[in-house]
């Protein structure tokens, strides 16, 4: 079947999800297509943390209903290492905000329920981009061939449409670390109210939420690690070594019911535009997980991506779309060097010489002596201000 839409979207993770709805606001019609279930992209297990903007555009799109009700608030976090604990109070380090923690499987839930069932399609496979440098790029989907005025690739690391770029004019940037999280989903009460991050000599271990029954736990390991080799045992024991600490406080255990493992990239393609396909959030860049930057950030590409297109469709403006890559760019660049930063200074790394892991220990003790590396520290986890 053959038909026509403003703008195909491919993916329906935050970033696809996100520009349909903010599409849609400005009354620009747009189709979203993914290759995977509905069911299997609400059940995904990805991110927790959204920064203060990305809560507040949510609620602006209609969003924060069950969010508003289910979510965390959370003021800060602790760095935990040589057995002592550090609070940074966001509020007082960032004049006022918080961050918010809210699982991606929750979020997208919301922005699934929220949209026309029409302006989705779920399960299609072989999803192909075409005439890309033409006035009328065309979306193949299975059978269907869509023709649009524009692309958005919004389909994460693995997906097509960064591959349609010709190599020869791309520009990408990467670094592989040599550790990945084990992560976990236990039956238990929070050991904290906020999250503990916590650098430790075999390794890193951080304590996160999810509800008051369910509690998301990571800790460093290899990213070739087999899963089976991962006993509950010997995972309870990891995280009670790196979060021991000398003050009165224990962590809490329960039935594991999740395991995976995830390896760590940071990653960027510079060309973020080619023709009329426009790439956005994880099809662009990647950064580990230690910054909590990955979601927010494809957010804050779709913003930039809708205003440009706004004006594109208000009167032929092409200002805002030739500004696309390097506005958000900017932006990247920054949530890169900071989950670089935070991922670099909590993680144990073996192939680092011994000085390069005393600098990351001066690193944790500069912060915790000072209110300046605080602030900044907490300016960025919190999100840096949006330029749009
Ligand atoms: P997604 O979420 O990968 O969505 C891409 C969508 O594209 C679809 N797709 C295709 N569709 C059609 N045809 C194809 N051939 C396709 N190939 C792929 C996929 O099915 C999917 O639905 O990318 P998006 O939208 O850019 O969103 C990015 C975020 O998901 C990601 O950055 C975050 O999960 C990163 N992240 C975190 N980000 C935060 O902001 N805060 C956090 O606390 C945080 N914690 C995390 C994280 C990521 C983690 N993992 C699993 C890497 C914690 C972890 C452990
Ligand atoms: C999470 O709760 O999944 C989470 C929290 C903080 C991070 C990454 C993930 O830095």
């Amino acid at each position: 079947m053959k038909r026509k839409v403003q703008v195909g979207i491919i993916g329906a993770g935050p970033a696809g999800l996100l520009l349909a709805h903010l599409l849609k606001r400005a009354g620009i019609e747009a189709l979203v297509v993914d290759n995977r279930s509905r069911d299997e992209i609400e059940s995904t297990i990805r991110a927790g943390v959204l920064e203060q903007w990305t809560v507040d555009l949510l609620i602006s799109l209609g969003l924060g209903e069950r969010l508003k009700k289910e979510a965390h608030f959370h003021d800060g976090i602790t760095l935990r290492f040589n057995r002592g604990s550090h609070h940074l109070d966001f509020p007082e380090l960032t004049g006022g905000k918080r961050v918010t923690v809210y699982a991606q499987h929750e979020v997208l839930k919301d922005l699934i329920a929220a949209l026309p069932a029409d302006m989705i399609q779920f399960g299609v496979k072989d999803v192909s981009l075409h005439r890309l440098g033409s006035d009328s790029p065309m979306i193949r989907a299975g059978e269907d061939e869509i023709e649009c005025d524009f692309i958005a690739g919004c389909d994460g690391f693995h997906g097509p449409s960064r591959q349609a770029i010709p190599k020869s004019v791309i520009k990408t940037y990467e670094t592989v670390y040599p550790f990945g999280w084990l992560g976990i989903l236990t039956e238990a009460p929070p050991s904290h109210h906020e999250l503990i991050y916590a650098r430790h000599e075999r390794g890193f271990a951080l304590s996160s939420t999810r509800s008051p029954t369910v509690q998301r736990l990571y800790i460093q390991c290899n990213p070739k690690d087999d899963l089976n080799a991962w006993s509950d045992d010997r995972i309870w024991s990891e995280l009670h070594q790196r979060l021991e600490t000398d003050e009165d406080w224990k962590l809490t255990e329960g039935r594991i019911f999740q395991k995976n493992i995830v390896p760590m990239r940071s990653f960027v393609c510079e060309t973020m535009r080619w023709g009329r396909l426009f790439l956005a959030g994880d099809a662009a860049h990647i950064v580990p997980p230690t910054g909590a930057k990955g979601l927010n950030l494809a957010a804050a590409d779709v913003v930039v991506l809708a205003k440009a297109l706004t004006e594109w469709y208000r009167d032929h403006g092409t200002d805002l779309l030739d500004q696309y890559a390097p506005t958000c760019l900017a932006r990247i660049w920054k949530g890169e060097r900071f989950s670089w930063y935070m991922t670099t200074m909590l993680h144990r790394n073996d192939s680092e010489e011994d000085f390069v892991q005393r600098i990351h220990m001066a690193d944790l003790d500069y912060l915790v002596g000072s209110h300046a590396a605080q602030q900044a520290l907490a300016e960025n986890y919190v999100g840096l201000p949006m330029a749009v």
